[in-house]
């Protein structure tokens, strides 16, 4: 069986012809939950492409997706799915990128089910596996930016900046916490 779906659709607005990350979701129903990932990239500048394909109702797309990525110039893929969440893990099975998945939440058992079935994987077919939504879409995206920020000093460069904005956040969070505590506001 095979699907008659395109590798090379027509880019969408935003995106980018020569992206260097893969995002992959089971079901365009999963988009709200996992474009903080989307988010973290473009907030780093890094060019991704968005995709929806489902191990189950396009396994010939996801097996010839993931096995021409690296050829395509991809560094590595996000694979976003809920439920019986096989997305990550098929997609490791054909490419030797780095996979990470992204459990999305379900109705069932709000995303426990999306995480273990993508972080059992057996041995030998490694998926790095975020949390089943709150920060872990945001945290795929930062991740991505953290390995491709490996062989990207401008990239690297930035990651420090915002660590360091970060500290600065919990700082004047402390300042102002210290501030209330003094004045018995709490
Ligand atoms: C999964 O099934 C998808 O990743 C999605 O999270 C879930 C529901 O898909 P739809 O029924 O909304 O297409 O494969």
């Amino acid at each position: 069986m095979s699907e008659t779906s395109s590798l090379s659709p027509a880019w969408p607005p935003g995106l980018t012809s020569s992206p260097l990350v893969g995002i992959l979701m089971g079901s365009d129903s999963d988009w709200p939950t996992i474009q903080a990932a989307a988010a973290a990239l473009d907030e780093f500048g890094v060019a991704y492409e968005a995709r929806v394909m489902s191990a189950h109702r396009t396994p010939d797309l996801v097996r010839d997706y993931a096995a021409t990525a690296l050829a395509r110039g991809l560094k590595l893929i996000l694979a976003a799915a809920g439920g019986a969440a096989h997305l990550a893990g098929v997609v490791a099975s054909h490419t030797t990128l780095p996979v990470i998945g992204i459990p999305v939440p379900t109705e069932l058992m709000g995303g426990l089910d999306s995480l273990l079935s993508m972080v059992q994987m057996p041995g030998d077919v490694p998926v790095a596996v975020v949390g089943a939504g709150g920060g872990g879409p945001r945290n795929a995206g930062l991740l991505a930016v953290e390995i491709l920020a490996l062989g990207d000093e401008k990239l690297q460069g930035r990651l420090v900046a915002f660590k360091q904005e970060l500290a600065a956040k919990v700082a004047a969070k402390d300042a102002a916490f210290q501030g209330k505590l003094r004045r018995g506001k709490i």
